[in-house]
């Protein structure tokens, strides 16, 4: 009943009005959720509706086969993917968790107070419990579900708890209040931080560095334009700027004035307000303040005395406008989570409650939310649709059991070619968006952010698929043609690919990174995984459509194995800036590396590739896996994890496959390992959470147990490697 899906919304919220409180807790005790056992969620009641929804039983005809070991292979490999395409919706996509941070929900929370449009009662109840689910025992909360206590974490979700009538009485929030307070109070809350709470009234603007609106009226040709930033800051400072333009806040109220008490050690009139700006709890400190951006805010806090009204006046309205296109290019779901709570804020403050804008942001914000056994939270994005249709395509169609999923494919066909980007927005350019017609983005065709590599792997789902035969070619060859020219128009001047767009200034820009909790967020950089998604995707291009642009292509091809070689770290290995994380972007080049053999020099490609296979093995667990934690992703040094985990083996897997690494045995324990960790169901338990952003945030992809160590068995079966 609380299936979050944007075509459900009013049936949603007719069940969820159905509901009474006390079901929501009994609904959830069905489910027990231990953070202490594991923090992350396994999308227990999205999986078992599913299941129940769609029990089908599998009646195709297994293929012969010649041994015990090969026997068991195949079991397990039907038994998987039979399992995960009872999880797949009508229109073709696999829902999922995809929670993780743990500042998401508090700014929906805020806009839901701040604009008096209260969640359905049962909507309240699920996202408490799943707030308290992520406390530590100490009282406090971390900024993601995995994450030790900062001050971030614990003040926004304490807040939150507030703003859903929680007593400040009950023990769960004395104990934080007290975490809190032991830690220096709220007033070391990192800058987003202090930004919500202003919104709340429970912090004072002028304590705020001001983020100088004006800067959106400067020259565009300036490096610091704020259309130079990636995209996610942009669109995240943008409403940030209009609000601290109108200095909304909530009128004080009981509520506010107990905050006040409960989160800070000082009486709140007593702060000095401009000593607090830069400050920022121990815990919470990842990236420290250039000396340029301290500079900088002696300047724009300076000019925040003098300032002329008629100037801040045609920033806001700038700004207001920009959101108002923001909004249109992307149905009100807007780019992030984060952008869309604090858009809906602004659209209330400058058309009010009953306009038709506010009330189709208020519509979209349920595309956000999702429930799993840990309560009800808010995802990290509208979804990872297009993302996991992609991988699973790839990862069934590795050896010709996939085909035995005839119905699957073909719905993940269908999904593939409903969410290619097929039309241009009218006021694009005016707006700083790079083109999209041909792209594919990693949610949803509405949402349409296209993104490098959701676009390559896009097109190497859809041409694997083409290959089989099995379906006739929905996606023309015109449109296949656009989806190679968007990833050329992708590659950045340094041979390698960004995320959404080109890197538009110098990397000095990074200096000015005002956020104290994530790195290098300030222009859109290469990366590892980006490029060699799309350096697979153009090979197999050449392959597909020789004629088309091949010069192009290959030079293309040339400079980007150049960038993912140089990327290469001296023990072997790469960095992953998406997903956890050396294991991650190791078997992103490798596949790169071994399927490039004609664009590299030879010598050169097959050192690099044995040093990468002699990093990999010498990481083998005694178990035969492979196991990393997030904290690799953070201090970017290779972390083992207490045991090992299936999604990490199975990238290992995947890169020593491709590699052709000799040591058969190593990829024989891998592989018995995954034989091993598979449930009776054919689904793979949740272990540690496995995606990352900004390097410091984690975040969950629920499918990847499933799509990944399908992908390594399935290229076992298909190497004939047992
Ligand atoms: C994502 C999710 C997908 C991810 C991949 C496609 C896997 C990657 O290869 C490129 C970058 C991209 C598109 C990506 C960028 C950052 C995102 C959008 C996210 C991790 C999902 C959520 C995150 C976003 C920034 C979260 C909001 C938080 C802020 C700091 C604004």
């Amino acid at each position: 009943a609380f299936k979050s899906d944007s075509q459900n919304i009013d049936d949603h919220l007719k069940n969820a009005d159905n509901y009474s409180e006390q079901e929501s807790h009994n609904f959830c005790k069905d489910f027990a959720f231990d953070r202490q056992h594991n923090p992350s969620s396994a999308d227990q009641v999205f999986r078992q509706q599913a299941i129940r929804d769609n029990a089908a039983t599998f009646s195709a005809q297994k293929p012969p086969a010649e041994s015990p070991e090969e026997q068991e292979l195949i079991d397990s490999l039907i038994k998987g993917m039979h399992y995960f395409s009872q999880l797949q919706s009508e229109d073709g996509h696999w829902p999922g968790d995809y929670g993780g941070p743990l500042f998401l929900l508090p700014g929906l929370l805020i806009a839901s107070y701040i604009s008096a449009t209260p969640f359905p009662k049962p909507h309240q109840e699920m996202m408490k419990i799943y707030l308290f689910n992520h406390q530590h025992t100490d009282g406090g909360w971390g900024m993601h579900i995995e994450g030790q206590p900062t001050m971030f974490g614990t003040v926004m979700q304490y807040v939150s708890l507030r703003l859903l009538g929680v007593d400040k009485d009950d023990t769960r929030l004395i104990n934080a209040s007290t975490w809190i307070k032991a830690n220096g109070g709220a007033t070391g809350i990192p800058s987003w931080g202090k930004f919500y709470l202003a919104l709340l009234n429970l912090y004072d603007w002028n304590g705020f560095n001001s983020l100088f609106p004006e800067m959106w009226l400067f020259p565009k040709w300036l490096p610091v334009h704020p259309s130079r930033y990636w995209c996610h800051t942009r669109m995240v400072y943008l409403p940030m700027a209009y609000c601290q333009a109108h200095h909304i806040q909530v009128p004080e109220n009981d509520l506010i004035l107990s905050l006040r008490k409960e989160i800070y050690n000082e009486d709140f009139k007593s702060i000095d307000w401009a000593k607090q700006r830069n400050r920022v709890c121990d815990k919470d400190c990842y990236t420290i303040q250039s000396p340029v951006l301290k500079w900088m805010n002696l300047f724009t806090n300076g000019y925040e005395k003098f300032r002329p009204q008629w100037l801040r006046t045609k920033a806001s309205d700038y700004l207001i406008k920009y959101i108002n296109a923001e909004d249109a290019q992307t149905e009100y779901l807007n780019i992030g989570p984060v952008s869309k709570a604090i858009n809906s804020i602004c659209v209330w403050h400058a058309y009010g409650k009953d306009s038709e804008k506010f009330k189709k942001h208020v519509a979209r914000w349920y595309d956000y939310l999702w429930i799993a056994e840990d309560g009800m939270k808010m995802s990290g994005y509208n979804g990872s649709q297009l993302w996991d249709v992609a991988f699973t395509t790839r990862a069934m169609l590795e050896s010709d059991l996939g085909q035995l999923f005839p119905e699957t494919i073909k719905k993940s066909y269908q999904f593939i070619d409903d969410m290619q980007v097929k039309k241009e927005h009218e006021t694009h350019k005016e707006f700083f968006r790079h083109p999209m017609i041909g792209s594919w983005p990693f949610s949803t065709a509405e949402q349409a952010w296209p993104v490098s590599d959701c676009t390559a792997e896009g097109l190497s789902a859809t041409l694997a698929i083409h290959k089989t035969g099995i379906l006739k070619q929905g996606i023309s060859d015109a449109r296949i043609k656009q989806a190679v020219d968007i990833i050329l128009s992708f590659q950045n001047k340094d041979g390698g690919w960004p995320t959404y767009e080109l890197s538009r200034a110098p990397k000095w820009l990074e200096k000015l990174n005002p956020s104290e909790v994530f790195a290098d967020i300030m222009i859109d950089y290469s990366w590892t995984e980006c490029s060699s998604a799309c350096i697979i995707a153009l090979l197999e291009i050449l392959e597909c459509y020789p004629d088309y642009k091949s010069q192009e292509i290959r030079k293309a091809i040339t400079r980007g194995l150049q960038f993912v070689v140089k990327q290469q770290k001296q023990d072997g290995s790469w960095y992953g800036g998406w997903a956890v994380c050396f294991t991650y972007a190791t078997w992103f080049a490798l596949e790169a590396l071994v399927q490039g053999k004609d664009y590299i020099d030879t010598d050169l490609r097959s050192e690099r590739i044995n040093k990468a296979c002699d990093f990999l093995i010498s990481k083998q667990m005694p178990d035969g896996g492979w196991g990393e934690t997030y904290e690799s992703c953070a201090n970017k040094v290779y972390t083992q994890a207490k045991t090992s985990q299936v999604i990490n083996t199975a990238w290992a897997l995947l890169a020593l496959q491709v590699a052709n690494s000799e040591e058969k045995e190593v990829i024989q324990r891998g592989i018995n390992l995954l034989l091993q960790r598979q449930l009776d169901n054919g689904d793979w338990a949740q272990e540690n959470i496995s995606g990352v952003f900004n390097y410091n945030c984690m975040i969950t992809y629920s499918s990847y147990r499933n799509i990944f160590p399908i992908w390594a068995l399935n290229r076992f079966y298909q190497h004939k490697g047992y």
